[in-house]
Formats: C-alpha cells, sequence, structure tokens
C-alpha cells in the first residue's frame, strides 16, 4: 500500500445461509484479504442466526471483518459485489431472501454517506444482532455515526437467538 495514501478502518458484515455457509465465508474472508489496498485487521468469530426477513429459510451465518483500506467506500462497495457474484449470489428480488453470500459495508471510518448506491452507516445496523456483537467482539471502542457507540448499542441490543460457533 502507498503510504501517502488515505486510509480508512471500514467494517464489513459477512452472511450466507446456502450452499455450506462456513465455506462460503471463509471463502469470502480469503477474496477480501486478496484484495488490492485492503488489509485484514481482525476478523470475529462465526455467529448462527435465525433468519431475519422471510422465516422459511436456512438460518444464517454470519462474522464482520474490519480491514483498512486505501480504496474509496464505492470502489469497495463495487469490489465486494464482485466476489458476491463470483459465490454464486443471486438477485431474485425476494427482499431478504436466502443468499449463498451477502457483504455489507457497515462502517467507513466517520463517514457517513448517503449516495443511490450506498448508505453508510448500513440502515437497521443499530436492530441487528448479527451485525453488533460479531463487530463489537473486535472492536469495543467503534464508533457509529449518528448512533454512538457499538458498545452501547450492543447493551441496547437483544440477542434474538444468536449464537457463537467458535
Ligand atoms: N447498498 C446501499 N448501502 C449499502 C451498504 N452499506 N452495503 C445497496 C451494501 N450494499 C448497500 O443490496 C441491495 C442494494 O443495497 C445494492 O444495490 C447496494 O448498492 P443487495 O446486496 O443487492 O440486496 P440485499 O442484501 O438483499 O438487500 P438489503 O435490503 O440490503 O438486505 P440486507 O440489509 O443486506 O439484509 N438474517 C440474518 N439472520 N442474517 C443476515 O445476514 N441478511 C439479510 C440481508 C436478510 N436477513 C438476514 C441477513
Ligand atoms: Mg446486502
Amino acid at each position: 500500500m502507498d503510504c501517502r495514501e488515505e486510509k480508512t478502518v471500514a467494517f464489513v458484515g459477512l452472511g450466507s445461509n446456502l450452499a455450506d455457509p462456513v465455506m462460503q465465508i471463509e471463502q469470502a474472508r480469503s477474496a477480501i484479504n486478496a484484495l488490492d489496498k485492503v488489509e485484514e485487521v481482525a476478523f470475529s468469530s462465526l455467529y448462527r442466526s435465525p433468519p431475519m426477513g422471510p422465516s422459511n429459510q436456512p438460518d444464517y451465518t454470519n462474522a464482520v471483518i474490519k480491514v483498512v483500506t486505501g480504496l474509496p467506500a464505492l470502489i469497495l462497495l463495487r469490489a465486494l459485489q464482485k466476489i458476491e457474484n463470483v459465490q454464486g449470489r443471486l438477485r431474485t428480488g425476494e427482499r431478504w431472501g436466502p443468499r449463498t453470500l451477502d457483504l455489507d459495508l457497515l462502517l467507513f471510518g466517520e463517514q457517513c454517506i448517503r449516495v443511490p448506491d450506498l448508505v453508510v452507516p448500513h440502515p437497521g445496523l443499530a436492530e441487528r444482532a448479527f451485525v453488533i456483537y460479531p463487530l463489537v467482539e473486535i472492536d469495543d471502542t467503534a464508533q457509529v455515526p449518528g448512533l454512538g457507540s457499538i458498545a452501547q448499542l450492543a447493551l441496547d441490543c437483544p440477542l434474538s437467538g444468536l449464537v457463537k460457533m467458535t
């Protein structure tokens, strides 16, 4: 990484409930690590969670990765979407339907971003145990712009069936 370029700490949520979710998450972690200008800082335990959305789908495996990146947020999002596609992500139009891999950009430094393709902090973050608990596990000092500390959000967020797997 060019030491003159601006680096940002970012958090990405990983989720999968199809086609061997644990393998999907591990493969995605490797793919994120292979991205140019993206370096892993920390990776959470794996968590199992009941589906948010339609209940006629398998439980999810979730995790959060913390990275430092020299990429702008939208370029990082595009790279994450490419990884989703490589791992067989199909967009059927069903809201919150099952998926081989979902990569959500949760936090990008202290930035609040609201453009047509990207909203950061990720909407709904504060209500999602499967995002908050893995995130607080790897960085209990993280701040969510507009919402306060991740540690306080965790205190206020029920587990909703979330179980640590590893
Ligand atoms: N987009 C905007 N902001 C972001 C962001 N911060 N990160 C846009 C990623 N994408 C962002 O995403 C739809 C559009 O959101 C994209 O075009 C992107 O430009 P998508 O991946 O195509 O579709 P999606 O993921 O189905 O949509 P959505 O509504 O974002 O769903 P979520 O919020 O990702 O939730 N239950 C459990 N237990 N665990 C899960 O991980 N995940 C979901 C999906 C549902 N239920 C779940 C879980
Ligand atoms: Mg998504």
